[in-house]
């Protein structure tokens, strides 16, 4: 899997650059250019979000690739911070996976990255940012830098007659305590950049508003479809921190593939569930004409914005919301069953002591000192900061 990168930042002087300039050309021009900048959007009128993407759109252009065709991809970083532009669920080399903890090169503040690169396996992957939040919740994964990655198979089962992209967000972050009700009525407000953290009341991450495709419940354009398509839907989690179920009333999901990987058994359910960064593509039957909430069964998600209309052709009226049967979530009912193959190795772990049951307010400073062995190692435990 060859592969070759230069990045090139405003310090980037003289020969280096031109240099830099000369493979730049012998990559060819890029088949794939993402612009990292700030960028506002509505998600309900009045209700703006400040923050940074891809190419000035939240979720970033649709990226469709071709499994094993290589690409040259150049991205530009209008932000006075490094980032790191990490191609979720791809196998590719970390010279251009765009991970900090793993080395890749970053995109220098104000500069950029070229690099060639080979798209596989095929399936629903994404490209995010891999820049660290650390304590600044309008950063790393709580922006808009996401983007659906889709690599065509090199052969298709074309099973759909159409697709549908949804992509799921929280806005807004702020810290509450794990007591504190959620406020499922916040008031209209216009965020302003980098001032998602109000004062710290807890370590509990909550959102005021909730997202698919970046518009609240309501707001967006509804999925329209006419009776008997049948269509394939891209779900992507791209929430910092959130699980989602999804549920669309009188219809069922076929889900085909988890995180891009076609799954051994295909299984009909009611709900969907996807954490965090999980794709799940999933086949609907449009036989069950009218206007329904393709959405959270909680009211209180709902209530945030967790839905997307869809509306048959020739049908009008209220979206029809149905609460879903709660059944578990179960990855198990896709797989096979199989004896599992003996593995290479062993390595039994055992832990001495218990670890603590109080809650984090409550463990005194010397917490931080007590260290729990794990097979013959010493390992902090409960040591959070409060
Ligand atoms: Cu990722």
């Amino acid at each position: 899997m060859a592969y070759r990168f230069l990045s090139g930042g405003s310090a980037a002087a003289g020969a280096i650059l031109a240099d830099r300039c000369a493979a730049a050309d012998a990559l060819g021009p890029p088949d794939i250019t993402l612009r990292i900048a700030r960028v506002a959007f509505e998600v309900a009128p009045g209700r703006t979000i400040h923050t940074t993407g891809y190419n000035g759109a939240v979720p970033g252009p649709l990226v469709r690739l071709r499994e094993g065709v290589p690409v040259t991809v150049e991205i530009f970083n209008d932000t006075p911070a490094t980032e790191f532009v990490h191609w979720h669920g791809f196998d590719v080399p970390i010279a251009v996976d765009g991970v900090d903890e793993e080395c890749s090169p970053g995109v220098p503040a104000h500069g950029s990255l070229r690099y060639q690169m080979t798209p596989v396996p095929s399936g629903s992957r994404y490209v995010h940012t891999h820049a660290m939040a650390m304590g600044d919740l309008g950063r790393g994964t709580f922006s808009g830098q996401f983007a659906f990655a889709f690599v065509e198979p090199k052969s298709s089962p074309g099973r759909y007659d159409r697709e549908v992209f949804l992509a799921i967000h929280e806005w807004e972050p702020y810290l509450a305590s794990m007591e504190q009700p959620e406020d499922i009525s916040p008031a209209p407000r216009v965020s302003r950049p980098n001032d998602a953290v109000p004062t710290p009341q807890g370590l509990e991450v909550r959102y005021r508003y909730f997202t698919i495709n970046s518009k609240c419940f309501g707001y967006g354009e509804p999925v329209r479809v006419r009776e008997g398509q049948t269509v394939l839907c891209h779900f992507l989690n791209a929430s910092a921190t959130e699980s989602v179920r999804f549920a669309l009333p009188g219809h069922r999901f076929e889900v085909v593939a988890l995180d891009g990987n076609p799954v051994p058994r295909p299984a009909s359910v009611e709900t969907l569930e996807l954490g965090t960064a999980e794709r799940i593509n999933a086949i609907v039957k449009m036989d069950h004409p009218g206007v329904f909430v393709l959405g959270s069964p909680e009211h209180d998600r709902r209530a945030k914005g967790m839905g997307i209309v869809v509306e048959y052709a020739g049908r009008s009226g209220s979206p029809v919301r149905v609460k879903p049967a709660r059944a578990a979530w179960d990855y198990a009912i896709f797989g096979e069953s199989r004896a599992v193959a003996k593995p290479a190795a062993a390595v039994p772990l055992s832990s001495a002591g218990a670890l603590s049951t109080q809650p984090a307010s409550k463990l005194g400073p010397s917490t931080a000192k007590v260290m729990t062995p794990i097979v013959g190692r010493p390992w902090r435990r409960g040591s959070v900061a409060v």
